[in-house]
């Protein structure tokens, strides 16, 4: 016999979750950033596990037929001045190691979209118009790019003309005047931002600092996993000169001799699921830090490099995808493809 009970508890729970879905993809349809604008508050949390797709992208990679493209070699690389492949066998890229041609020709057809976050919290709005039209000259072009925007400041997102496919959205976030809130906060609002993403398909993400700039290629080689931007300042550095967190009592805490290579927090990304992760975790040791009043050295930096050293990031970025205006460039930087602008601190960032 069926339960009636049951039968109709079921249907309910069907219908609702077949309008809170038919909500979701409501939502993505419009294209003006000004209307797009969701305070986080009423954001559905927790809608996850059910609805994780498991996907296979990362399983092989398909070439369309014909393709023409340069005879590769294992015996004669294009760069032996760099290493190009991690002890955990992820490859680290470089100009010169990839084919953009080909890369495209496999990731194109996939239909996937790229989804970049950036927040732009108080003065940083500043940076946002720059860090826009360039990743519209560079950033993934010719892919469906979504750019999430989280900002105090919705009237100051500037109009800039985008492509067709790629599209800008505009999420609110309170103000703050401590850095560490804002910080704090940039991992929750991914991890949301990835439970709202995970039903619809969207496969990998981007997480981007707004001061900066791009300035050569950022595309589908980058694609990954899990994906780490080794920090411009410290490549070529032992590792008891990264700036890791040091105190044990900081779940953030790397041992002396230990740690791989020092990993940017302005630049980090992969599939929707890997990313959503080290967010949830970066989120839940942060925050478990802060109940015992401690704060890791370079705050969410310093979990994330935590997060990578157990979980071995499935493609390393080169210091090309992430460099320093004002660091003059070494040999090995053969192109800078994104860098930090030079900000004078005392202007942009609240009174602590
Ligand atoms: C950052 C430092 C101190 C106080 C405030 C901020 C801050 C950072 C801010 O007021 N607003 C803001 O949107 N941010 C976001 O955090 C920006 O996306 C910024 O790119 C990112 C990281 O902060 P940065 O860029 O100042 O850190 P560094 O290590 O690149 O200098
Ligand atoms: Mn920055």
């Amino acid at each position: 016999m069926i339960n009636v009970k049951s039968l109709t508890a079921v249907l309910v729970s069907a219908l609702i979750l077949g309008v809170l879905y038919l909500c979701n993809s409501l939502s993505y349809s419009r294209t003006s950033p000004q209307q797009n604008i969701t305070p986080n508050n009423i954001t559905p949390k927790n809608r996850l596990s059910a609805d994780v797709n498991a996907m296979s992208n990362e399983v092989h990679l398909v070439a369309p037929d014909h393709l023409q493209y340069e005879q590769p070699s294992i015996v004669q690389g294009s760069r032996t001045d760099v290493v190009t492949v991690t002890p955990w066998m992820a490859p680290i890229v470089w100009e010169g190691i990839f084919n953009p041609v080909l890369l495209d020709g496999i990731y194109k057809p996939k239909n996937i979209t790229i989804i970049a976050t950036v927040f732009a919290v108080g003065n940083y709005i500043r940076f946002l118009k720059k860090f826009l039209e360039t990743a519209e000259q560079h950033f993934f072009v010719g892919f469906k790019v979504h750019i999430y925007v989280f900002t105090d400041r919705p009237n100051e997102v500037p109009q800039v003309t985008m492509a067709s496919g790629r599209q800008l959205m505009v999420r609110l976030v309170p103000s703050s005047k401590r850095w560490q809130e804002i910080s704090a906060r940039r991992m929750e609002l991914i991890q949301i931002l990835i439970e709202e993403q995970l039903p619809n398909n969207r496969n990998y993400i981007f997480c981007l600092d707004v001061d900066s700039e791009f300035h050569g290629r950022w595309g589908s080689e980058s694609l990954g996993g899990l994906v780490a931007v080794t920090h411009p300042g410290y490549y070529r550095d032992a590792r008891s000169n990264f700036p890791y967190e040091r105190r044990p009592s900081s779940r953030a805490y790397i041992a002396p001799g230990e740690g791989d290579f020092y990993y940017c927090g302005g630049a980090f990304g992969g599939l929707l699921q890997e990313v959503h992760q080290l967010a949830k975790t970066c989120r839940h040791n942060f925050e478990a830090d802060a109940k015992e009043d401690i704060e890791a050295a370079w705050q969410e930096e310093s979990h994330l490099n935590r997060y990578m050293w157990i979980n071995k990031p499935s493609k390393v970025l080169s210091p090309e995808y992430l460099w320093q205006d004002f660091k003059p460039r070494n040999p090995e930087i053969h192109i800078v493809r994104f860098s930090g602008v030079v900000k004078n601190y005392a202007e942009i960032r609240p009174n602590p």
